[in-house]
């Protein structure tokens, strides 16, 4: 037998066509959601998880062409993170090992994590699109976020003068971390937008207290203007709660919160 005889009759052009083919499907799939999340860190990725399990049509599209935010790279570059036991069920659930620690906390492999939350999410129906940025949001003439619009990273980065396309959801969920962005954009391009913090708009995130930001996370994953909520570090920054460090429990339950929310928004529309 001759080796590489069963590479016979492989053309590139067909490997081409076969990529082509198989991704332009899988876009034009995404761009009628129920629910569109920016940001695949912990956050976007367990409300997707959520929303795909509670029969929602939910696609994450993520700047970088990797899935984890700002989990993968753990505390200082050391990749493994900390969650409390409110949070433990969830990892277990999707078969990642935690170890306990003498204060009553678990760690976990930052990488086992990040990648079974996001083969969970994605075995559970969400897709997850990578190497696109969500710079602006859709609003329609009833004052309500309607869809994300999406250009890839790579024009962004060239500096390209490319015009985005726009994906219509019945809800977007800002997971974009500290900087919460949508949340932002929103607040840029809709001078009366209103939010139900202390200000009215993006009050901006306060400096490191894993305690209070923890607490408060779960109350600041709301609905603050129709069709748009906040989850993760967003939901802090946008309430000015405090960031907290390598610490993720509260990403995740913030992340199951917002899908509840969104199920719930769902349900009503
Ligand atoms: O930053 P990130 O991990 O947000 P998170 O889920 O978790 C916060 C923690 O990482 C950490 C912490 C733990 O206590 O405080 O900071 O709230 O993930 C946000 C993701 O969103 C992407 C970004 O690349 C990252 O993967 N992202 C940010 N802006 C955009 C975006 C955008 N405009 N469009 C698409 N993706």
């Amino acid at each position: 037998m001759i080796l590489g005889a069963d590479m016979d009759g492989i053309e590139d052009t067909k490997i081409t066509t076969a990529i082509l083919k198989r991704f332009m499907r899988d876009f034009a799939d995404v761009t009628e959601l129920d629910v569109a999340i920016a940001g695949a860190g912990a956050s976007g990725i367990i409300a997707a998880r959520y929303l795909a399990k509670g029969g929602a049509k939910v696609a994450v599209f993520e700047r970088n062409l990797h899935v984890g935010g700002g989990m993968w790279g753990g505390g200082i570059l050391f990749p493994r993170v900390v969650i409390q036991e409110a949070a433990k069920g969830m990892l277990e659930e999707v078969g990642v090992k935690l170890e306990p620690t003498e204060a009553g906390y678990y760690t976990a492999d930052s990488v086992e994590a990040v990648s079974k939350c996001t083969a969970a999410a994605i075995d559970a129906g969400a897709r997850v699109m990578i190497g696109l940025t969500v710079e602006d949001v859709m609003i329609r003439k009833e004052d309500r976020v309607s869809g994300v619009v999406v250009n890839w990273k790579a024009v962004e980065l060239a500096g390209l003068h490319v015009d985005p396309v726009g994906i219509s959801a019945k809800i977007v969920i800002d997971a974009t971390g500290h900087d919460a962005a949508i949340a932002r954009v929103v607040q840029r391009k809709v001078p009366n937008a209103k939010f139900p913090t202390s200000t009215g708009g993006v009050v901006g995130e306060k400096p490191m207290w894993a305690e209070v930001g923890e607490t408060e996370i779960l109350n600041n994953t709301r609905e603050i203007y129709p069709g748009l909520i906040v989850t993760g570090m967003a939901a802090n920054t946008v309430f000015g709660s405090p960031r907290m460090g390598p610490i993720f429990g509260g990403m995740l339950l913030s992340g199951r919160r917002a899908a509840e929310v969104a199920l719930e928004v769902l349900k009503r529309s």
